[in-house]
C-alpha cells in the first residue's frame, strides 16, 4: 500500500466536511465505546498534509537548544492516557445566524488513547530561561489559510500552524501534556499528526498541535492567526476571550436519533465531558417542557476523557423528545440554546433528539 492509499483507507469511515484541507467528522459510532477506534476519530486540519523529516527542535529562550527524534522521545518515560479531543468549532452548524468557518455537525469529538513523552520532561532537558512566559508550538503544515483568504492579499500568504501555551502550564508535570507518538497503540497516522504531536488534556483540540516541528520558549505573549485571529470567542454581549478549556457537554448515543423502539423499559445512555471538571450530574428530559430527571453518572475511569451516563426509561407509545444536560464539578451547566459568537465556537447547547415508541 503506498502512502496515498493508506491515507484514503484511514478516511473511509468518516463523514467529509471539506476535501481540501481535509476535514471530516466522526460517525455516530465514534461515541459509543469508551475509546473511539482510530478510523472513526474526527480529523481537523487547516492546511494540506505536510511532509515531516522526523525531527523537531526546541529553541528560543532556552539554555540548551535541542533537536530531537522519535527515538529520543521513546527513550523518555512513556505516559498513556485516554483523552477526549473536541474541535472548538464542533456544533457550529446549529448556530444561527450560521457563522463562517467549517460547517461542523456534532461529531468533531472523539476519544483516543494517546501515548508519548511528557512535554514537561522534554522542556526540562532544554532548560527554559527564567524570563520565559509562553511556549510556542509550530507544526510542519503551512500555506494560504482557507478561512482567511484576505491574508493572501498581504505578504502573509504563507501561514504556519502555530499555537502557544503559558510556560507555567507547559512545564507543569501534573498537567500531563504529551508529545504523543502513538494513538490507540499504533504509531500516529498522517491525518493525526505523524510522527508526533502535542496532546493537551481538557483543552479544545486546537492547542494539540500536530506534525510538531518546533517548540520555542517566548519572553513575550504570542499573537498569530490561530491564537489571536481565529479561535477567539467574539461574544455579542461581553469581552472577547480565547478558546481554551472544553465546555461541559453531554451526548446521547442510545437510542439513535429518529429511531423506532419498542415500548417498555429501555436504557437511554450516552457520554458527557468537560474541560473544567468531572461530570457531577446529568439530567434527562422527555417532555420538552423543562421537566428534568436525574440520570446515573458513572465515575470517571480516567482524568481526561468522557464519562458514561444512563437513564432507565419506561417508554410509552408515541413520539418523544429526548434532551440531555450535564453539569460539571465547577458548576458549569449546558445552555438550552447555543451561545452565539461570531466565529461559532464552543457550542455546548443541550442535545435534542426524537424517537418513536411503538
Ligand atoms: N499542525 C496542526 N495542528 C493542529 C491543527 C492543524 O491544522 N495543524 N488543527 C488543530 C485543530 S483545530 C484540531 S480540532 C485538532 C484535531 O486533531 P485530529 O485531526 O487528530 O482530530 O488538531 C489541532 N492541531
Ligand atoms: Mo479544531
Amino acid at each position: 500500500m503506498d502512502a496515498t492509499e493508506e491515507v484514503m483507507e484511514a478516511r473511509a469511515g468518516l463523514q467529509l466536511i471539506n476535501p481540501a484541507p481535509y476535514n471530516a467528522e466522526a460517525p455516530a459510532a465514534a461515541l459509543v465505546g469508551e475509546i473511539t477506534p482510530t478510523e472513526f476519530h474526527y480529523v481537523r486540519s487547516n492546511f494540506a498534509l505536510p511532509d515531516h523529516d522526523g525531527t523537531f527542535e526546541i529553541g528560543g529562550a532556552v539554555d540548551r537548544p535541542l533537536t530531537l527524534t522519535l527515538d529520543d522521545l521513546r527513550a523518555l518515560p512513556a505516559h498513556e492516557y485516554a483523552v477526549t479531543l473536541e474541535c472548538a468549532g464542533n456544533g457550529r452548524l446549529q448556530m444561527r445566524p450560521l457563522p463562517t468557518g467549517e460547517p461542523w455537525g456534532d461529531y468533531a469529538v472523539s476519544t483516543a488513547r494517546w501515548k508519548g513523552a511528557l512535554l514537561s520532561d522534554v522542556l526540562a532537558q532544554a532548560g527554559p530561561a527564567a524570563n520565559g512566559v509562553e511556549v510556542l508550538f509550530t507544526g510542519a503544515d503551512h500555506g494560504s489559510y482557507h478561512l482567511n483568504p484576505v491574508l493572501a492579499d498581504t505578504n502573509r500568504d504563507d501561514l504556519w500552524f502555530e499555537r502557544s501555551l503559558p510556560l507555567s502550564l507547559a512545564s507543569d508535570p501534573s498537567a500531563e501534556i504529551l508529545i504523543a507518538y502513538e494513538m490507540n497503540g499504533q504509531p500516529l497516522g498522517p491525518d493525526h499528526g505523524a510522527p508526533f504531536r502535542i496532546v493537551v488534556p481538557h483543552w479544545y483540540a486546537v492547542t494539540s498541535v500536530k506534525w510538531l516541528k518546533r517548540i520555542d520558549v517566548l519572553t513575550e505573549p504570542f499573537s498569530g492567526e490561530f491564537q489571536t485571529g481565529h479561535y477567539i470567542y467574539e461574544w455579542a454581549d461581553r469581552p472577547h476571550e480565547p478558546v481554551a478549556l472544553m465546555r461541559v457537554r453531554a451526548r446521547l448515543t442510545e437510542p439513535e436519533p429518529e429511531s423506532v423502539i419498542p415500548a417498555g423499559t429501555t436504557t437511554v445512555r450516552g457520554k458527557a465531558w468537560s474541560g473544567t471538571g468531572p461530570i457531577t450530574r446529568v439530567e434527562f428530559s422527555l417532555t420538552g417542557a423543562g421537566q428534568w430527571f436525574e440520570a446515573t453518572v458513572a465515575e470517571p475511569t480516567g482524568p481526561y476523557h468522557w464519562q458514561e451516563w444512563s437513564f432507565e426509561w419506561d417508554a410509552p407509545i408515541g413520539r418523544h423528545t429526548l434532551m440531555v444536560r450535564a453539569t460539571d464539578a465547577a458548576g458549569n451547566v449546558q445552555p438550552e440554546v447555543p451561545e452565539w459568537n461570531r466565529l461559532g465556537y464552543g457550542n455546548n447547547a443541550v442535545e435534542v433528539i426524537y424517537v418513536d415508541v411503538v
